[in-house]
């Protein structure tokens, strides 16, 4: 297991960069804090295991102290026995005095029992004393140490306090924990033996079967030799350290696996994607736009091939784009780093087209989040909406600077254009001619005009002209319709495009980067918990 240490640290630390704002604040300092206390210990002496001998006020924990160190350290208790402050005796080799500050113990004392060297014991306050300074002192050097050694006595080892305070909650620790019951010189043996299945029993209970449980005595001669000898394991093989910040680790994604998703597929967002870009094209104008272009088409082919005399009529209603302020399709000066884009006068997208990008972007997040739990999926509708507000301006420019296609009037238009100036001028030839004749007869000079058939050449002129302009007009009609259906059909597709860019830009990134966060953060979970991935 500790061999995975490092790779469960480093997941311990993306954990902590990725829950931030996320989880709950007391699980995000839990997670600081673990990460920084980990790092902490794994930097100081790897010689030295921390032991902490904690209990009840007169379970014998100071007894113990002065028994396994052979001195006579701390004082012993006979009316009161309370311990105010933690004290450590270090055993064997030197340079445990870093470590002794990082616990933030003052009265250190140097033991001489080689069996045990490179143990740091410590005798804790009364975790039931009266005192609140001591039961602090006691939450406080118990998250820092190695290994537990908890001191029940036969009077007080079935103490509510205790199980429910202190050794449920060390679940994950049963590795680096020792349970002793001391005063077990007071008892008759078949005691002693009864009071170690029943201490069993509720160890059990509290989730931590296969707790080690010794029967000591602190004053009998050679009744502290089963502890000594478990300490002078747990010294020699070095793995306490190590163990503990395991279990502190398995204790944290304990708790933190709840609030991830285990392993799932990435949400299908494709139908909320087509979602969004109605109603992001709805609050848009879009439809509005593209029924300008076709209406602004037909006009502009009636102005440019309808009969010359006439086309003022047409210009008499106001171009349908201008009035968007879209007539000439591109934002003014589109040359790079060009800042200031020209607004169109699109409405500004009414009540109901807001109401329908909101509904839209809160079901993608919905949709994003399908069985998912919170907090997520109230973290995925503010990954959605981040941007919500960017999203007018945005669509505002998106239409702004579409290139709708109206730079570029059919080329048949200039020649219809040519042919109908044409015509007219034929027309008026004609009637130039016919008042000429006119004028000479009056003067009585009668000119024979030359004939086709049964017309004078300047009346088919004339006529002709007037009748091959309304033709022609009335012929290029459909011609134009056509034309301005392509054009819409093109422009909508134009506009689509632009908004399912500002779909993609303000909602979809945000959100998907969001559900990355969230991917990210269960497999560092994962990797805390030491599950393979
Ligand atoms: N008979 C007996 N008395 C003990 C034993 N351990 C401690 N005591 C006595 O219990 C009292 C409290 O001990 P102390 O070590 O101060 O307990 P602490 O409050 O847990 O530190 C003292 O009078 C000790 O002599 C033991 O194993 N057997
Ligand atoms: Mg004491």
């Amino acid at each position: 297991m500790s061999s995975a240490l490092p790779s469960r640290l480093e997941a311990l630390r993306e954990v902590v960069e990725l829950s931030a704002g996320r989880l709950p604040p007391e699980l995000l300092d839990g997670a600081h804090d673990l990460s920084e206390r980990a790092g902490a210990r794994l930097r100081l002496s790897g010689e030295h295991t921390v032991v902490a001998l904690a209990g009840a006020t007169g379970s014998g924990k100071s007894s113990l102290f002065n028994a396994i160190t052979r001195a006579e350290l701390a004082a012993v208790g006979v009316r009161r026995p309370t311990t105010s402050a933690t004290q450590a005796c270090v055993i064997g080799p030197d340079g445990a005095t870093a470590l002794l500050d990082w616990l933030g113990v003052e009265a250190r004392h140097q033991g001489e029992v080689p069996a045990l060297a490179g143990l740091v014991l410590l005798d804790l306050p009364d975790h039931d004393s009266t005192e609140h300074s001591h039961r602090a002192e006691v939450d406080r050097v118990l998250r820092l140490v190695d290994a537990f050694v908890w001191v029940l006595d036969p009077q007080k080892y079935a103490d509510a306090v205790v199980h429910e305070r202190y050794l449920r909650p060390l679940a994950s620790h049963r590795e680096v924990m020792l349970v002793v019951l001391n005063q077990a010189d007071l008892l008759p043996s078949y005691a002693v033996a009864e009071c170690l299945t029943d201490l069993r029993r509720l160890l059990v209970e509290d989730g931590l079967a296969g707790v080690p449980v010794l029967a000591t005595s602190a004053t009998a001669p050679g009744g502290a030799e089963p502890l000594r000898g478990f300490l002078a394991a747990t010294v020699a093989d070095h793995r306490a350290r190590t163990a503990r910040i395991a279990a502190d680790l398995s204790e944290l994604a304990g708790r933190m696996t709840p609030l991830v998703p285990a392993r799932r597929s990435e949400p299908d967002l494709r139908a909320e994607e087509v979602r969004l870009r109605s109603a992001l094209g709805r609050a848009a104008g879009v439809p509005g736009v593209v029924d300008a272009v076709g209406r602004a088409h037909e006009r502009r082919g009636v102005a440019a091939v309808g009969w010359p005399p006439l086309r003022w009529l047409s210009k008499l209603r106001p171009d349908p784009l201008r009035r968007l302020g879209l007539g000439r399709g591109r934002l003014s000066g589109s040359g790079a780093g060009e800042a200031v884009l020209r607004r169109t006068s699109l409405p500004a997208g009414s009540a109901i087209s807001r109401a329908g990008v909101d509904t839209a972007v809160r079901a993608a997040a919905d949709v994003a989040s399908t069985g998912l739990s919170q907090p997520w999926p109230g973290l995925l509708r503010s990954a959605a909406r981040r941007r919500i507000e960017e999203i007018p301006d945005a669509l505002d420019r998106a239409v702004g600077a579409a290139d709708l296609g109206m730079q570029r009037p059919p080329r048949w238009w200039k020649w219809a254009g040519i042919v109908q100036w044409t015509l007219l001028a034929v027309a008026v030839g004609g009637l130039v001619w016919l008042g000429l004749l006119a004028a000479l007869s009056y003067l009585q000079i009668d000119l024979e005009a030359p004939r086709l058939g049964n017309f004078a050449w300047p009346t088919v002129l004339l006529l002709g002209g007037l009748l091959g302009g309304l033709a022609l007009r009335v012929l290029a009609r459909p011609f134009i319709a056509v034309g301005a259906s392509r054009r819409r059909r093109r422009a909508a597709g134009e506009l689509s495009r632009r908004v399912g860019a500002v779909v993609e830009e303000l909602v979809l990134v945000p959100l998907r980067s969001e559900l990355d966060v969230l991917t990210r953060l269960a497999a560092a979970v994962r990797r805390l918990a030491s599950i393979k991935e």
